[in-house]
């Protein structure tokens, strides 16, 4: 028996964790949180088994898979001629159709596998296509487009410092049950009661008395896609009572009086019907937040992926900056992550990049090099893209017929393809329709970094986390799959990719003033990261230069790869710190708070300041669950046994008017589609909207998820979200606030 600590590689929060393993038997003996991680504390949520569960899940895929289309059955398939395969293939397509014939797919668990973050980017060159989709325009989209405009760099994410705050109001997120998502927060429940034992406020805002509205301050109801309205309507009493006061940012800021000018017509009063907020509680809470020692404003899920998703999460950031709040302590502050992707000097000098190109279906333009998942089916099918349709498909760590809009309509377009090929460890709803999967390490058979999360959480902190089996089966890294296809792909090797990475990287990041390693030359840096390919490699490259970083002198206090890995947490490294106006990627050095990409939306929300809903109309929105992760772990028995989750929340006013009674089946019917779901009568639920959790729905033959088809199906609320909802500045699908019509079954 050994005992070993990493991180939970599950969500954002990314725990630290205490594994009780016996190598020999490969087994899992125990996971348990582990209190000496500076961060969780011991925190774990049920989750955390999850790693275990999947390494041991006899349904997780060890070997690469082909399909055989004509009988549907699948057979193992060597690691050489899967490769050499899927090169032939992914070649075929590109010479007889072009780049743009391929497309790719990425999900959200690259974000757990620094091996594939940092070979992806190589990866999409490689395939130089413009058809890049991804789960960010199900998600975060918004919030990058924002962040793009504002300071230059659509990761630079101001997360609330939820530890020193007075007043947090956060919006669209239920942080005791996600641990908080672009404010990565293990134990928020424990942060909020700290933050009230110190006498602060936690208000939210959310059209479901959530977990976390439980444990707040006040709880106010609001219509689903009402965030922006109510946010400018907070700018206007700001303004209008004299209560704006930038601080600090005032110097370096411009755009104020364009958004005062912007906030007039959206006063309480006139966004109460559209919101549902009474203007005495929009009044009190703008009060109480510019009057707060330190205030936070935070918006997630719920303020991205609706109507206007842009527009508030832009004025989240508004609301900081107006209030003083924006990049100073207890307030919103840019995270320093330790490997230095977001220092200046890694900046190209470039604007934000959109509109170079378009899909070919609905003409939309790219947005930094991605299109909206909900054109994804689109540009697959004959009928909506003709001859310059893509005919061939990478999905990396994704499931988006489960998770994107109109789902049966993409499993429908999957199967257009010329080719298929699915980089992932389950053979489910998405990857069942691929030619060949490749599968790679799970969790606990690989090294990694917590590389995406250093950008938001709450804390500044590095941590690396150490393989803990030998990959079953030659199982190679997502990193490893990922250059091995693009090379073979094209006439190259993986390893002349990895080392065409690692020169550019040094480029980079070596010599670069302000810098550790400002006195290195490329050559002695190249030099003390020795000959040894792979990922390991370019993050201790990015470490020993970052911000932390040991310069390449072995004998310094700072971080390298090596000195992390002789410990076993966590290293805190710190509170966030105020970064501007340094951190803004733009030649004047200075902060426009009212960018024209994002202010030419207004136009459209102030037409849904005259909208009136019609009495009766109802609308969905999403929610996450303890023992869910999106689509993927209803797998895993301890996960998934125990009642049905997947039930549809509705208000007793609605349940009484609709005649639904708690327990029996409703029919849910949007635009698109229709699901059947069991009832939940809750007064949780704002009266006119209704909640189902996404990720459900293994219902279909061909996947290979045997507990999850049989132990918790559930429905595949997506199956609702209609592909042409979305909002136009980020291309994000609106999976909250759908229109749906409930009758009962
Ligand atoms: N209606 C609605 N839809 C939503 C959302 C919502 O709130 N409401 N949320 C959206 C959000 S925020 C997100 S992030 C997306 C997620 O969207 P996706 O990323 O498309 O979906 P997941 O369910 O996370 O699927 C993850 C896939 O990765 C695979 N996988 C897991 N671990 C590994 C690994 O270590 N290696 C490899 N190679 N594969 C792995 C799993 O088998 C699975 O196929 O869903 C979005 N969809
Ligand atoms: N247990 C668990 N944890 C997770 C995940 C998971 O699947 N399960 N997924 C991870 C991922 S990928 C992500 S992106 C994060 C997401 O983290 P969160 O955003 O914290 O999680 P959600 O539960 O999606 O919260 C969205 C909230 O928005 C509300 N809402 C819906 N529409 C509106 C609206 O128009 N306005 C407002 N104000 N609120 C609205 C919903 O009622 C819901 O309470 O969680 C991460 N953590
Ligand atoms: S909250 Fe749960 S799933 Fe997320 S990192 Fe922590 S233990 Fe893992
Ligand atoms: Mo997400």
């Amino acid at each position: 028996m050994e005992i070993v600590h990493r991180s939970c590689p599950i969500c954002e929060a990314s725990c630290g964790l205490r594994y009780e393993v016996h190598r020999a038997s490969r087994r899992v003996l125990s996971v348990r949180g582990d209190d000496d991680d500076p961060r969780s504390r011991g925190y774990v949520c049920p989750k955390a088994t999850a790693a275990g569960a999947v390494f041991e899940d006899p349904d997780r895929l060890r070997l690469p898979q082909r399909r055989d289309r004509r009988s549907g059955s699948w057979e193992d398939l060597s690691w050489e001629s899967a490769y050499d395969l899927v090169a032939e293939r992914v070649r075929a397509v590109r010479d007889a159709h072009g780049k743009d014939a391929l497309a790719l797919y990425i999900g959200n668990p690259i974000g757990h596998d620094v091996s594939g973050l940092l070979a992806v980017p190589i990866f999409q060159e490689a395939f130089g296509t413009g058809r890049l989709f991804s789960a960010a325009t199900m998600d975060q989209m918004p919030k990058n487009v924002s962040s793009a405009f504002l300071y230059g760099d659509q990761w630079a994410i101001p997360i609330p410092d939820v530890d020193r705050t007075d007043y947090l109001l956060a919006l669209g997120g239920n942080p005791l049950i996600s641990q908080g998502s672009l404010m990565s927060a293990p134990n928020a429940k424990r942060r909020f009661a700290d933050l009230r034992a110190r006498g602060g406020r936690l208000v939210v805002v959310d059209p479901r008395r959530t977990e976390t509205a439980d444990v707040a301050d006040r709880h106010v109801f609001i219509r689903p896609g009402g965030d922006a309205l109510w946010l400018f309507a907070l700018v206007n009493v700001l303004f209008a009572e004299d209560r704006v006061d930038p601080g600090r940012l005032a110097e370096f800021t411009d755009g104020v009086e364009e958004i005062r000018r912007l906030a007039e017509p959206f006063t309480p009063e006139a966004v109460a019907p559209a919101t549902g907020i009474d203007p005495d509680v929009t009044r009190s809470i703008a009060r109480e937040f510019s009057a707060a020692a330190r205030a936070a404003c935070y918006g997630r899920i719920g303020t991205c992926t609706q109507e206007f998703g842009t527009l508030a999460s832009w004025l989240v950031d508004v609301v900081n900056a107006l209030t003083g709040n924006l990049d100073r302590e207890g307030g919103a502050l840019f995270p320093r992550p330790a490997t230095g992707q977001g220092e200046r000097h890694v900046w190209n000098g470039l604007a934000p990049q959109h509109g170079r190109w378009r899909s070919v279906a609905r003409d939309f333009p790219e947005f930094e090099g991605q299109l909206p998942v909900a054109c994804f089916a689109e540009e697959l099918e004959a009928e909506a893209a003709g001859d310059a349709r893509a005919r061939a498909l990478v999905t990396i760590c994704g499931n988006p017929v489960l998770s994107s809009p109109n789902g049966a309509r993409l499993g429908r377009a999957l199967d257009q393809l010329d080719f298929m090929v699915s980089i992932d460890i389950y053979r489910n709803e998405t990857t069942r329709h691929a030619d060949v999967i490749l599968p790679t390490t799970s969790h606990l058979e690989r090294e990694n970094y917590d590389f995406l999360f250093q950008g938001t959480a709450v804390r500044n902190f590095a941590r690396w986390s150490p393989q803990i089996f030998e990959p079953e089966a030659g199982l190679p890294d997502l990193g490893r799959v990922l250059l091995e296809v693009a090379g073979r792909a094209n006439g190259t090797t993986a390893d002349t990719l990895d080392e065409l990475l690692f020169s550019g990287m040094l480029a980079t990041f070596v010599g670069k003033p302000g810098t550790p390693a400002a006195d290195v030359t490329v050559e002695q840096a190249r030099e003390r990261l020795g000959d040894e390919r792979g990922w390991q490699r370019l993050l201790d490259l990015m470490l020993r230069t970052g911000p932390y970083g040991d310069g390449f002198d072995d004998a310094a206090e700072g971080l390298s790869l090596a000195k992390l890995a002789g410990g076993s947490h966590a290293v805190d490294l710190g509170p966030l710190e105020s970064r501007l106006p340094g951190l803004l990627r733009n030649e004047t050095g200075r902060l426009d708070l009212a960018p024209a990409y994002v202010t030419a939306d207004v136009a459209r929300l102030r037409g849904a300041l005259v909208r009136r809903r019609e009495d009766g109309a109802l609308v969905m929105v999403g929610r996450r669950q303890l023992r869910n992760m999106n689509s993927w772990l209803h797998n895993l028995r301890p996960l998934a046994k125990g009642r049905d989750r997947c039930t549809l929340l509705v208000s007793p006013k609605d349940a009484d008017r609709l005649g639904l009674a708690d327990g029996a089946s409703a029919r849910v019917r949007s635009r698109v589609g229709e699901v059947v779901a069991r009832v939940a009568v809750s007064d949780e639920m704002m009266p006119g909207v209704v909640s189902l959790p996404h990720g459900f729905g293994h219902t279909d033959p061909g996947v290979g998820l045997s507990v999850a088809s049989s132990l918790q199906p559930g429905a595949n609320s997506n199956q609702l979200c209609d592909e042409e909802a979305l909002d136009p500045p980020s291309g994000t699908s609106v999976a909250n606030g759908i229109p749906v019509e409930v009758a009962p079954l």
